[in-house]
């Protein structure tokens, strides 16, 4: 039998479970120690591989909100439980303080243990015991069966104990709501992103590619460069892994001549360059948004890796990240890569792997690895960490004519305005070709200059008067004078093909 205390219990400590989880929040943010991290990857990590496979194609974004759901109400429920313990002892001992301690003291050293940030741990651990401070009730305060005279009040009794445990749970989650307002409003007040070491020449660069780019009437559209904001992200961890320029270094190991590690100071002290690099994630749909262009500041990887002098039987090498990601491809293709810790003059936000990531040329998004720690020349080649998922997306990127949402404009003179951006990698943009009559015939778009960059997106943009309704039909011709293939397919496992077709007017 459940007894009514029980009951009472179990809503107080579900609501102390909310305010612990919300209280780590207020104090850690969106950080690795946020109590919520360690169970997100633990779920993520025991998810088999092609159920996380199914996910992201399936659901996209919606499959991250769903596991970090499902990690929040792990946290709040762990937290709930040590919080439901501390109104048992105090129960039983008829001590406050003894249910405090418990309810405290627990969620503090499980907090810890989760995240091994001990002062973050009192975020969750203030909270859950001041719930239950508050929350708990003496035996005398509350109505019980064979005490006559507090059977004859009962029910005031219980109207009292009713309210005083409504207004812990208000109280809580009122507590719950303001500590997400109050981080939302932190974050906001964040100062920008310094300018990044030896940034100098990137202003000139992103004034010439503003100077190429084609002027658009949508404001919606990117130009040549995605703001750092805006640019797209994709992630295996939910959170991004915090490094420090200072305590940040490369090593390269494995089948070397000899081991070599970098640390940062090095590294920019090393021959600066700002390329412009654009990325596209092998993941996406054809007309998708996961294609961003940004100038980077950075240094190139050949003479790194000649000192080095690469061995090993694949010629090839396992490049890995703090979060636990790696990818494996040719040494050849890592040797044309660039060692980036600046993004459009700034420095390498977190999102984009602070301090410094690796860009590869030409190849889908994957192989371009964030928060850089490690590369592993190795002697047979192995599987990356999405190729075990069924992916094959270390090779180049397909080309691809997008025609964005945000591009098509109604110009008011009755003209409509289609915009987007064409990329094939080192191989270039040609040309783009619109056709507004379903593929019969085609008109060449106006393109944004040709910049010296190898591996480098360009915008086209076309403009056509409507007579009811039309198929636009977009496609690209590569530097190499190949044309976009045309039959359609889907996303797994090298990238989407085909051309993009929408019904305008
Ligand atoms: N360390 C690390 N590097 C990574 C990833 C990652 O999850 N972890 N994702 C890869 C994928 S799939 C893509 S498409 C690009 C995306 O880079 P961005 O988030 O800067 O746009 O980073 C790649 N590098
Ligand atoms: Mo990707």
């Amino acid at each position: 039998m459940i007894s009514v205390s029980e009951h009472r219990d179990a809503f107080l400590a579900a609501a102390a479970g909310a305010a612990a989880v919300a209280g780590s929040y207020l104090v850690t943010g969106w950080t690795p120690s946020f109590v919520v991290r360690p169970i997100d990857q633990a779920l993520v990590n025991l998810t088999p591989g092609p159920i996380v496979t199914t996910a992201i194609e399936t659901l996209g974004d919606a499959g991250h909100l769903i596991h970090i759901a499902m990690a929040v109400a792990v946290a709040a429920g762990l937290f709930a439980a040590v919080a439901f313990a501390g109104l048992r002892v105090a129960a039983r001992t008829e001590r406050r303080a003894a249910g405090v301690a418990v309810a405290g003291v627990g969620s503090w050293l499980l907090a810890a243990g989760l995240t091994g940030v001990s002062t973050g741990a009192l975020g969750a651990a203030l909270p859950a015991a001041t719930v239950v401070g508050v929350g708990w009730l003496p035996s005398s305060a509350t109505p019980s069966g064979d005490d006559p005279a507090a059977a004859r009040n009962s029910s005031a009794v219980v109207d009292a104990v009713r309210r005083r445990t409504l207004g812990v749970v208000a109280g809580a989650l009122g507590f719950v709501g303001a500590a997400a307002a109050a981080r939302r409003a932190l974050a906001s007040g964040d100062d920008p992103l310094p300018d990044a070491p030896r940034s100098e020449g990137a202003a000139a660069r992103l004034g010439e590619l503003e100077t190429a780019a084609l002027s658009v009437e949508s404001d919606d559209l990117h130009g040549m460069v995605s703001p750092i904001g805006e640019f797209y992200n994709v992630d295996i961890a939910e959170f991004d892994p915090e490094v420090t320029a200072g305590e940040w270094s490369l090593t390269f190991t494995g089948e070397t001549g000899s081991d070599r590690t970098v640390d940062f100071d090095e590294l920019i002290d090393r021959p600066v360059e700002h390329r412009a690099i654009t990325l596209r994630c092998v993941g996406e749909d054809l007309n998708g948004p996961k294609l961003d262009n940004a100038v980077w500041t950075g240094t190139p990887i050949r003479p790194l890796l000649e000192s080095i002098d690469p061995q090993g039987e694949c010629d090839c090498a396992m490049l890995r990240g703090e979060d636990g990601y790696y990818v494996q491809f040719p040494v050849d293709v890592l040797a044309d890569g660039f060692l980036a810790w600046g993004m459009n003059g700034k420095e390498l936000p977190s999102g984009h792997g602070h301090p410094v990531r690796v860009l590869i040329p030409g190849h889908w998004g994957e192989t371009n690895v964030k928060w850089l720690s490690e590369i592993e020349l190795l002697s047979v080649e192995d599987d990356g960490y999405w190729e075990e998922r069924g992916w094959e997306g270390t090779g180049e990127v397909k080309t691809v004519a997008k025609l964005w949402d945000e591009g098509i404009t109604e110009l008011g003179d009755g003209r409509i305005e289609l915009a987007g951006h064409a990329y094939a990698g080192t191989r270039g943009i040609d040309r783009v070709e619109v056709s507004t009559d379903g593929g019969d015939t085609w008109t060449d778009a106006d393109l944004s200059e040709a910049l010296p960059d190898a591996d480098v997106w360009r915008q086209w943009r076309h403009v056509f008067e409507p007579d009811g309704e039309r198929e636009v039909v977009v496609r690209a011709v590569d530097g190499e004078g190949t044309l976009q293939t045309e039959d359609p397919t889907g996303s797994v496992p090298d990238g989407a093909a085909g051309w993009v077709r929408r019904t305008v007017g």
